[in-house]
Parts: structure tokens; C-alpha cells; sequence
């Protein structure tokens, strides 16, 4: 009676994932693969309990109720699987399925969706790989481990950034060595689309052929992947690149040497400097880091700043006026442009609350920011709404990190009164610091 269910959704069976929905728990699942594993010998409920470790009451029920259903039976009070069961040969199977290679554990859907992939790519000579618009080091990252993998197939592979490639990207492209064009193939027969999920990310492909089109991503899926013929999409990866690892571990083509450099500014890059890796991240990581230094990683995705950015960051920190108010410190400037990217540097420098006013002829932007240990504490929303009526305006975004845009830019001043007297309930002074 257990399996009735499992036997209804025989065929959309494909992993133990799935027979565990059905039977809801996790115990049967343990007690069928010990009684499997124990082959054709009948065993107690006790040696059951233990090779399952679960509870003898548990084993004890559990086994009962597969016997009712057909796949247990009792023989002189021991207990052996029906091999000739129908789902015998299904349930086997899919346990002999489970297995972990170097750290990385590929569920069996994904081993069939590589396998798929894999089996469609014999059937070509050439592949054209697609990034989304400013690429990134995790879109690069997986289209070189791809390009590689490819290669060591006997393809020839274009790796193409149709709408261009971030500066990070190009960095990573420069240090390690690898060549993306701008074009993409007009007549490709197998095209793979990576780090990607709508259409609008890579813009109209218009092919004169009809590819046929793989997607490899992490992001929900969108239109690509209802138009792929061919998917492996994971939105729990914290990467696209650590998808293309587990392509490169589960058929074990040894390229891992090459793709090394690319795939770890992929990992790298998209875990936030490993910030939020998991250990499937860090276990990639680990083996990578055979094959090049950490450093050499770090220094790729280090973009320096053009000039221009450095002198427009410099010249707001020149125009700061600094507020001390009892432990905080408020800092105001102007800028002419950026003025959000001014606020956060402001407090990358030291102050727990930066408001950066960018002042035009008939306009006026405010953006403010505070450290995000007080942002539960302060919220700039609320702060900047007692400035709307001033500026003739409106106040959007979040408590941490809010703007404003307003039509009248002539009363700064007051403004920035108003802000500050927003503070009034923690201090009953306010001491200007630097003038
Ligand atoms: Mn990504």
C-alpha cells in the first residue's frame, strides 16, 4: 500500500528525491536501501533497525507495511526484497545511482541533463558559446570551462560577448589568456547560451540556421530555458561556472589544468569573495586551487579605477562637512554626478551616515546612506520624507540606503538643518566637527 503511490508515478521516477515525496518519509527510504544492499539474504527487523538506523519501532512498522505492498516478504520471520517486484528493478537502480565524485555531489537529474547535453554534442563539429550583455567573471568563467571542455571533444568553439564584457571580465580575459570575440556565428548548429536566463540578456540572435540551443544557469528560469532544446539550470548554484565544474567532474574530461583560472573567477566572484560559498563552493574551490593561487584569483577581479572615478571621489571627500553627534558622525558634500556611489564611499571612509547632495541649475538629487549596523536603528526614509516639502520632491528606496529627487534646488541649507534634526532625539548637541 505504500508503493501503490510509487507505482502510480512509476514512469516521472527519477530520482530517490522522488520516491521519498511519496512515501513522505525518510525511514522507508533507509530500510529498503538496507534490505537491497543485503541482497537476496532474509534479515531481522533488528539487523534492519541497525543497518537503517532507525528505531526498531519504526523498522518494525515500516517493514510491515512494504510487505502488505508486495516488495517485502517475510520469510520464516525474516525479512528479503521481492526481486521480482515490479519497481525492484527502478528503486535498485536508482540507489546504485547515488555517488559522490571529488567533494561534489551531482544529483541524478543533473547527471542525466550533462548526459543528454553530452550525447547532443557528438552530433556536431562546432559550437558557438553566448554571454550576457557586460559580461561578467562568472559568465566568462563558464564559457571558457565550457570552451575547453568542447575542445578536448574535437570541436571548434567561438566564445562570443555579443553586448559586451564588464570591466572585471576583461580583466580576467587579459590575465588568463583567453579570447572572446563580438560576433556570433550566423550559421552555428549547436549553440550554448550560459549565465543567463531571458532573451533580452543576449539580445536578438539572429541566426540563419536553426541550432540547436543549450542553457547552462543558475537564475530562475525565464524564456531561454522554455526555448533550449537542452538545459542544466540550478537556481540554488551560487554560480554558473560551479555548474560547468560539475560537468567537467561528472564525464571527467581532464581539463580541469586549463579551465582552472576561469572557473574560480566565476565561484569567486559570484559567492561575494566566498563570502556566501557553500562547501560545495569551497570543495570546488579547494581542488582548483591545485592549479593556480588564490591570489592570482584575487588580483583578476581587483578592477582599478579609471582616473576620472579616483578624482570625482577625491573632490567630494574635499567637500565634506562633518557633524559629530554624541558617537556618530554625519557627513554631508555635493557632487555632479554619482552621488550615490560618493555616499557609500564616504562611509567606506569612516562616517555613519553620508548624505550627498548633487545640486543643478533647476534639480536637485539627494542620496544618503549609513552604515549597516545602524540601519535598523536609522531609517534615511523617513529622514529625507521632512525634506520632501523643501525640495519640491519625492523620497524613495530603502532604510539603509535611501534618495531623493527634487524640483527645487535652492534650499540646501534648510535641508541639511532639517536632517540633522532628525538626530536631535539621541544628542541635545550637535557639534560641527571640521569646517
Ligand atoms: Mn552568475
Amino acid at each position: 500500500m505504500v508503493l501503490d503511490a510509487i507505482m502510480c508515478m512509476d514512469d516521472e521516477l527519477e530520482n530517490i528525491e522522488d520516491i521519498e515525496n511519496i512515501l513522505g518519509a525518510k525511514s522507508k527510504i533507509k530500510i529498503i536501501r538496507a534490505m537491497i544492499n543485503a541482497e537476496d539474504a532474509p534479515i531481522s527487523i533488528h539487523y534492519v533497525s541497525d543497518m537503517a538506523e532507525v528505531a526498531y519501532s519504526v523498522a518494525y512498522r515500516d517493514i510491515h507495511l512494504l510487505k502488505d505492498s508486495g516488495f517485502v516478504v517475510d520469510d520464516g520471520g525474516k525479512y528479503r526484497v521481492n526481486r521480482s517486484h515490479s519497481l525492484y528493478l527502478k528503486i535498485a537502480g536508482l540507489f546504485s545511482q547515488e555517488e559522490h565524485t571529488e567533494g561534489i555531489s551531482i544529483s541524478n537529474r543533473q547527471r542525466k541533463d550533462i548526459a543528454k547535453i553530452w550525447e547532443e554534442v557528438g552530433n556536431h563539429e562546432k559550437a558557438q558559446i553566448i554571454m550576457h550583455h557586460n559580461a561578467d567573471p562568472d559568465a566568462i568563467g563558464s564559457a571558457v570551462g565550457l570552451a575547453l571542455l568542447l575542445k578536448k571533444r574535437g570541436l571548434r568553439v567561438t566564445v562570443s560577448a555579443p553586448l559586451g564584457i564588464s570591466k572585471q571580465g576583461r580583466r580576467v580575459l587579459e590575465k588568463f589568456a583567453f579570447h572572446v570575440r563580438e560576433e556570433v556565428e550566423k550559421n552555428p548548429s549547436l549553440v550554448f547560451i550560459v549565465d543567463s536566463s531571458s532573451s533580452e540578456q543576449v539580445g536578438e540572435l539572429a541566426f540563419r540556421t536553426d541550432p540547436k540551443i543549450v542553457l547552462i544557469d543558475h537564475h530562475q528560469r525565464g524564456n531561454l530555458a522554455k526555448d533550449a532544446d537542452f538545459t542544466l539550470v540550478d537556481t540554488d548554484a551560487h554560480s554558473c561556472a560551479i555548474l560547468v565544474y560539475r560537468m567537467i567532474v561528472c564525464l571527467g574530461i581532464p581539463v580541469v589544468s586549463h579551465a582552472a583560472p576561469f572557473i574560480l573567477c566565476g565561484i569567486v566572484a559570484d559567492t561575494a569573495f566566498l563570502r556566501i560559498a557553500c562547501k560545495e563552493d569551497i570543495d570546488a574551490v579547494d581542488e582548483l586551487l591545485n592549479y593556480v593561487e588564490l591570489s592570482e584569483i584575487f588580483d583578476a577581479l581587483s578592477v582599478k579605477e579609471d582616473i576620472s572615478e579616483r578624482i570625482a571621489k577625491l573632490k567630494v571627500m574635499r567637500r565634506v562637512e562633518l557633524y559629530r553627534i554624541r558617537d556618530l558622525i554625519v557627513a554631508f558634500s555635493r557632487a555632479g554626478s554619482f552621488e550615490s556611489r560618493a555616499a557609500v564611499h564616504i562611509i567606506r571612509v569612516g562616517a555613519d551616515v553620508a548624505v550627498v547632495f548633487n545640486v543643478k541649475k533647476d534639480e536637485i538629487r539627494i542620496s544618503a546612506r549609513v552604515r549597516k549596523y545602524l540601519s535598523s536603528d536609522i531609517d534615511l526614509v523617513k529622514m529625507l520624507k521632512k525634506a520632501e516639502p523643501l525640495i519640491d520632491g519625492s523620497v524613495g528606496g530603502h532604510a539603509g540606503a535611501a534618495s531623493a529627487n527634487g524640483r527645487n534646488p535652492n534650499r540646501v541649507n534648510e535641508v541639511r538643518k532639517v536632517i540633522l534634526k532628525s538626530f536631535e532625539k539621541r544628542a541635545n548637541s550637535v557639534s560641527k566637527l571640521i569646517k
